[in-house]
């Protein structure tokens, strides 16, 4: 078991968390906030077998854009999506 945690902006949780829905992954949302731009991101908890992995990647992929935006005089450009994926000793729903 994989656990994916995937950081994306809240324009496009709701598309995200519908596909995936659909696609029978289950998912946790978490409000969250980026260190750097101090405002509000968008935390995917998706816990799935190895062999989904490329899946969900590849839905994440397809809905979350990378945009850019300005701070300041700067111009950040923020990821689609940042994503973690963690090995998961054990699972159990009780
Ligand atoms: P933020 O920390 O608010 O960062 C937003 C965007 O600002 C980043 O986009 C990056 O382009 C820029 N940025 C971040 N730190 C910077 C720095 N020290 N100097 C210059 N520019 C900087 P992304 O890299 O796509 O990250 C989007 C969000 O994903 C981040 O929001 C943060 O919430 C999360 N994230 C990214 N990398 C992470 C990591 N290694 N660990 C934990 N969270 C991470």
């Amino acid at each position: 078991m994989k656990l994916l945690i995937a950081i994306v902006q809240d324009a496009d949780t709701p598309k995200l968390v519908k596909a995936l829905m659909s696609n029978k992954f289950r998912v946790t949302k978490l409000a969250s906030t980026g260190g750097f731009l101090k405002s509000g991101n968008t935390t995917l908890l998706i816990g799935v077998e190895e062999n989904q992995i490329d899946d969900v990647l590849s839905i994440i992929e397809e809905i979350c854009s990378s945009r850019a935006i300005k701070k300041g005089n700067q111009e950040i450009n923020i990821g689609g999506a940042t994503i973690f994926i963690m090995d998961i000793d054990d699972f159990k729903r009780i």
